[in-house]
């Protein structure tokens, strides 16, 4: 069969795309559906029941990622994997994630529509917790399955609430019978917005990028002495806020002092009793290092870990450290984004090779089989923010770079 003209149906994925987003829209157009939240399991359950409508065979496994698998012609070959994740940031967007969910099920459904068999078998699959947001560290269930992180210690992580996260994946019903242990796939494919300003910015409609930079995540606990701010002498004072404060500066300044490609940012914060009238005396804080050079964001951590080390000094405060997690920069496989490139130039899509700063399950996936990803432009380069927004037609355009992507590899000995 010719499948040059072949093309998805535009409308039904941007119905698709909107109907999830009503499940834990926020009121300024954004989306809160937290990993393993009552809006995460509603979302899943309207996703299996539109997998089920494809007649697809459904796995569900212990870390709670649905795979829906439609079977090819030569049972024995490996299939092809297409999926992202459907969880969010709070206050995030309707587009991360999901599109790339919505994305192959929009390719499934136009296989199924127009009776398109296939050699291999095709799965889609929604990764568990990709944010990272309420369990920390991202990309868990990706991270298991594909055999990088270990289940049990995924299961004890806890969010701010003490909540754990297999607790709460029980508490949903997503907590499958099935191993969640890697199985032989050809190529595995995940479409997803930019969620940066270079698409765009370029006037390019789809983005192939080369892989993912590293992402290196450290969990800081400061201690100093409480006490009340009036009668306290500011000398003396051992402050775990300025302390901290301090600290977070120099992982500001950090890509400055090290040059090269790296990005370095403190993004959460708490501190404790948070009250105007006693002197601070605990905070948490994060720190996220990201880089295409490992060893460049190895290096940056353990500067930026001495000068922490001499500021509480000073101060008079302690410090505790967690090596919280570490994914190595992620490089997809060439041939594959070679693909992606000329499939989008064939289908008449000005496209871009590109690189993602943005983790993905697509990191872990790419250290077990053939990996690319397909991205289309975030509007304004806004992403994990209500306004996150990408035009339809470019969803449409990035979905129809996915089918001929599947559809080539599906067919290929
Ligand atoms: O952190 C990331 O880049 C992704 O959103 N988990
Ligand atoms: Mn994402
Ligand atoms: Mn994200």
């Amino acid at each position: 069969m010719d499948f040059k003209g072949l093309r998805v149906n535009g409308k039904r994925l941007q119905d698709s795309v909107e109907e999830m987003a009503e499940i834990g829209a926020t009121p300024n157009g954004g989306m809160q559906r937290l990993a393993l939240s009552e809006e995460d399991k509603r979302a899943r359950d309207l996703f299996v029941r539109w997998l089920k409508a494809l007649n697809l065979e459904i796995i569900i496994d212990d870390m709670g990622n649905i795979f829906g698998n439609r079977p090819g012609r030569a049972p024995g070959l490996s299939p092809i994997m297409s999926g992202s994740h459907m969880d969010s940031q709070p206050k995030g967007g309707r587009f991360d994630g999901v599109l790339g969910v919505m994305g192959a099920l929009e390719v499934l459904r136009t296989l199924c529509e127009h009776d398109i068999e296939t050699e291999r078998s095709v799965t889609i699959v929604n990764w568990t917790n990709e944010e990272g947001s309420r369990f920390a560290p991202a990309m868990v269930g990706s991270g298991v399955w594909t055999g990088a992180l270990d289940r049990d210690w995924a299961y004890d992580r806890t969010d701010i609430n003490g909540r754990r996260f297999e607790d709460e994946l029980i508490r949903i019903s997503y907590q499958g019978s099935a191993p969640a242990r890697k199985w032989p796939v050809h190529v595995y494919y995940e479409y997803h917005i930019e969620q940066g300003p270079i698409l765009e910015s370029q006037g390019k409609t789809i983005g192939a990028p080369k892989g993912i930079l590293c992402l290196h995540w450290y969990d800081v606990y400061v201690e100093g002495e409480a006490n009340q701010v009036g009668p306290t002498p500011m000398a003396g004072r051992h402050d775990a806020l300025c302390a901290s404060a301090e600290m977070i500066l120099k992982v500001n300044e950090l890509p400055q002092r090290m040059g090269g490609n790296m990005v370095a940012t403190v993004g959460e914060i708490q501190n404790y009793p948070n009250s105007r009238n006693i002197i601070p005396d605990k905070v948490h804080f994060t720190v996220d290092i990201r880089s295409w050079d490992d060893g460049h964001a190895r290096k940056a951590w353990d500067m930026v870990r001495s000068d922490f080390e001499e500021i509480a000094a000073r101060r008079g405060c302690s410090i505790k450290i967690e090596e919280t997690w570490r994914v190595e920069h992620s490089p997809f496989d060439v041939k594959l984004v070679q693909r992606i490139l000329e499939i989008a130039e064939e289908l008449g899509y000005e496209s871009l090779h590109t690189v993602s700063g943005a983790g993905h399950d697509a990191s872990y996936m790419s250290r077990v089989c053939p990996t690319a990803m397909i991205f289309v432009p975030s509007i304004g380069g806004r992403s994990h923010v209500e306004v996150e927004d990408t035009a339809w037609e470019d969803c449409e355009a990035g979905a129809n770079v996915l089918l001929h992507a599947v559809l080539q590899s599906a067919n290929e000995e």
